[in-house]
């Protein structure tokens, strides 16, 4: 029902424009490019936008569109990945004439003539596939498309291996497989790392901090980055160098991004529900995997006490 009034929208809308979160991932990317060839395919006589700033590991994916202000007057807006304003990169995405929701995150804030919201998914992306599968009749996926879909899938569930992976997930990735797209390059564009990327995992690897209720942590000042020649964004990403850890149950990273003066936290847990944490200092995400952005390192510690409180509580409970 909720996607048969999307493609009402869609279908009733000339122009389109599609805005991810800010610090884009693959999924992000991935949805917002995939959802906009899919309807470019489909209406070819429609102006589709994705706009937005990259950062440099989702570049591979497509360039974006950059457009005035009067291009968002009678038109539809769609934001994918993200569920609070407050995340949207680029304000104007409330300029448009309509707006539409796609997100798999926990609801947190509503707004919008459409929300579908649904946690059931594993990825944006998937929602996307879904959009597709349920309506083949209607909608028309290409080898470009189904290319950025399958790397949001990708990224998004660690290569098929969370929880968050259902049946479903696995047969969508095997419908997006018949288009086509060159997997192994795929591959090559999302995982292959530089010298100096490797050279700083093995850094984080060395000299992460833990305490003994399970709480692995990685402070990363400017300074660092500046040694290691790594993007704020690179070393946020790097978060899930610390999952698998048998003794580690919560793991976070906290990254010092010089231009906004702020530190980036990343959560990660296999046990500890960590979001209710990441809201505390501003942030939010899902129940095991969140994100906050905090004015100072002074907070930093307060998160750590924070975080390794929770561990002490759930290993408790188990
Ligand atoms: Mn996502």
């Amino acid at each position: 029902m909720i996607q048969k009034r999307i493609l009402e929208l869609i279908e009733n809308y000339e122009k389109i424009i599609i805005h991810h979160h800010i610090n884009p991932d693959c999924d992000c990317m991935g949805s917002q490019l995939g959802l906009k060839y899919m309807i470019k395919a489909t209406y070819p006589n429609k102006d589709v936008f994705a706009v937005g700033h990259h950062n440099e590991s989702t570049r591979f994916l497509g360039d974006l569109d950059e457009i005035s202000d009067e291009e968002y007057e009678q038109s539809l807006v769609i934001i994918v990945d993200v569920g609070n304003k407050e995340r949207v990169n680029d304000k104007r995405f409330l300029n448009g004439d309509a707006l539409i929701k796609i997100d798999h995150h926990p609801k947190t804030e509503e707004f919008g003539d459409i929300e579908w919201v649904d946690t059931s998914f594993a990825s944006a992306t998937e929602m996307i596939v879904d959009l597709f599968i349920q309506n083949k009749d209607k909608l028309i996926m290409t080898e470009k498309a189904a290319r950025c879909l399958y790397a949001g899938t990708l990224t998004d569930t660690g290569r098929y291996y969370y929880n968050s992976v259902t049946p479903r997930t696995l047969m969508y990735g095997a419908e997006l497989y018949q288009f086509g797209f060159d997997k192994q390059a795929l591959y090559a564009d999302i995982y292959h790392q530089t010298i100096a990327e490797l050279k700083f995992e093995g850094y984080i690897l060395n000299q992460f901090q833990y305490t003994k209720n399970g709480l692995a942590y990685m402070k990363i000042e400017k300074e660092l980055l500046e040694r290691f020649h790594i993007s704020e964004e690179f070393a946020s990403i790097k978060v899930n160098r610390l999952a698998n850890i048998k003794e580690i149950i919560t793991w976070i990273f906290f990254v010092e991004y010089k231009d906004l003066g702020k530190v980036r936290v990343e959560f990660r847990s296999r046990g500890p529900i960590v979001n209710k944490l990441a809201t505390k200092y501003g942030g939010g995400g899902h129940n095991f995997a969140s994100g906050a952005l905090v004015d100072s390192w002074d907070i930093v510690d307060n998160i750590i006490e924070d975080a390794d409180e929770i561990c002490l509580k759930y290993e408790k409970k188990c």
